[in-house]
């Protein structure tokens, strides 16, 4: 008998090494401290302090938030606080030109692109001018299946190439959506089609209660990309640097004609996974949510600009307070807007009624108008 023939490839060696490669890619440190200065966003001063602003606001509005919706004044509501690295500092490097697919937890980024708060307070109520994106503002809606809007972006990114427009098409999910058939069609498509697409994996390491570690057997999300055939990065999703830095030079090369990337951001979410019930602690530990408020964006992004000496407590209470105050007129605005009835359903989703609806149309009609 021969002796057993070697094998001539080693498959798990190949799967180590593309998994090694994803290091975490960081700027600035918990400490607020630069680590990687080689790599630091070319940014000016005004524009460190709006993003700080940005990030400051954003937070104060996921306290608002949740407090009106306890309050019984919204309604569906998914906390924000822990993300603002991931969703304002990404969406800081991208231009009014650009468009932006949004998920269910990313209202914050399309208020940012020009979204009227107080629309977005009636997507929450679930009114349907909450969704009427104003005209000339390239939002689409954000979306409540998981992982639907990875396709879109690919049609949306290749519809601006088509178009011969110099913008990209953005999309979020968080790491359940990337468990999505959805994810893998689209981000196959936009290597396919070498499409101006950015696809960010929000990795806040829970789909409600399910750990990233039962979504997937891959060591990380980023090198999914990888099969698709784009640049694909990894990046601490607390580091507003850092995440910023990813988006743009991915934006870049976009517009350079050379296709999409994958963006995962590490990140946790502070909250519950939205205000409809669910209980964190269920699934998460004391420890845990310790070791991630360690990790704030807001305090290690404080921290260097005021080491810059770019921001102060004075500047901090004034974000507050202003954001306070939109809010306040927002909610109002909200309350202000007349009820949705059942004949705007209609009139909002057909063109041209089919003829029973027609029929109801008139019944409600004449109802609503008593
Ligand atoms: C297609 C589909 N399946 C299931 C759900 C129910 N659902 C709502 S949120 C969610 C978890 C999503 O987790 P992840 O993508 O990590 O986003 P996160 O909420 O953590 O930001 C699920 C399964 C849904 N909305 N759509
Ligand atoms: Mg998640």
């Amino acid at each position: 008998m021969s002796a057993k023939k070697k094998a001539q490839f080693d498959a798990k060696k190949t799967l180590e090494m593309i998994e090694d490669q994803f290091e975490m890619f960081q700027i600035l440190n918990e400490e607020g401290e630069i680590v990687n200065q080689d790599a630091m966003p070319e940014l000016t001063d005004e524009q460190l302090e709006e993003l700080m602003t940005r990030m400051v606001y954003t937070r104060i509005l996921d306290q608002r938030s949740i407090s009106l919706n306890r309050q019984g004044r919204l309604g569906f509501y998914a906390p924000t606080a822990g993300q603002e690295a991931s969703q304002i500092a990404s969406h800081f490097a991208l231009e009014k030109e650009d468009w932006i697919l949004p998920g269910y937890r990313d209202v914050p980024q399309i208020i940012w692109h020009g979204l009227p708060l107080y629309q977005a307070f009636l997507f929450s109520r679930g009114h349907y001018h909450g969704n009427q994106v104003p005209e000339g503002l390239n939002v689409l809606a954000p979306q409540i299946i998981i992982g639907a809007q990875y396709i879109q972006n690919a049609g949306v990114a290749l519809g601006l190439k088509k178009r011969g427009k110099k913008a990209v098409a953005v999309t979020y999910t968080g790491d359940g959506g990337s468990s999505q058939g959805d994810f893998y069609e689209g981000i196959n498509f936009a290597g396919a089609f070498n499409a101006p697409a950015i696809f960010i994996v929000q990795n806040n390491q829970f789909a409600i209660s399910t750990p990233r570690e039962k979504q997937t057997a891959a060591k990380t999300i980023a090198q999914k990309g990888i099969a698709a055939g784009m640049p694909s990065v990894l990046v601490d999703g607390m580091d507003p640097l850092a995440v910023y830095a990813v988006t743009r030079e991915a934006r870049e090369r976009a517009l350079n004609g050379e296709g999409p990337t994958l963006i995962e951001t590490m990140c946790y979410r502070y909250g519950p996974h939205t205000m409809a019930g669910d209980d964190p602690t269920r699934y998460r530990t004391n420890d845990m949510d310790t070791e991630w408020e360690k990790k704030d964006p807001l305090v290690r992004f404080r921290k260097y600009l005021e080491g810059k000496g770019l921001w102060n407590e004075e500047k901090e209470t004034a974000v507050i307070e202003r954001a306070k105050e939109e809010i306040k007129d927002a909610i109002k605005k909200a309350d202000e807007t007349p009820k949705q009835k059942v004949t705007d359903l209609m009139s909002n989703m057909y063109e041209e009624m089919p003829a029973n609806l027609k029929e109801q149309f008139e019944i409600y009609k004449e109802k609503e108008s008593k």
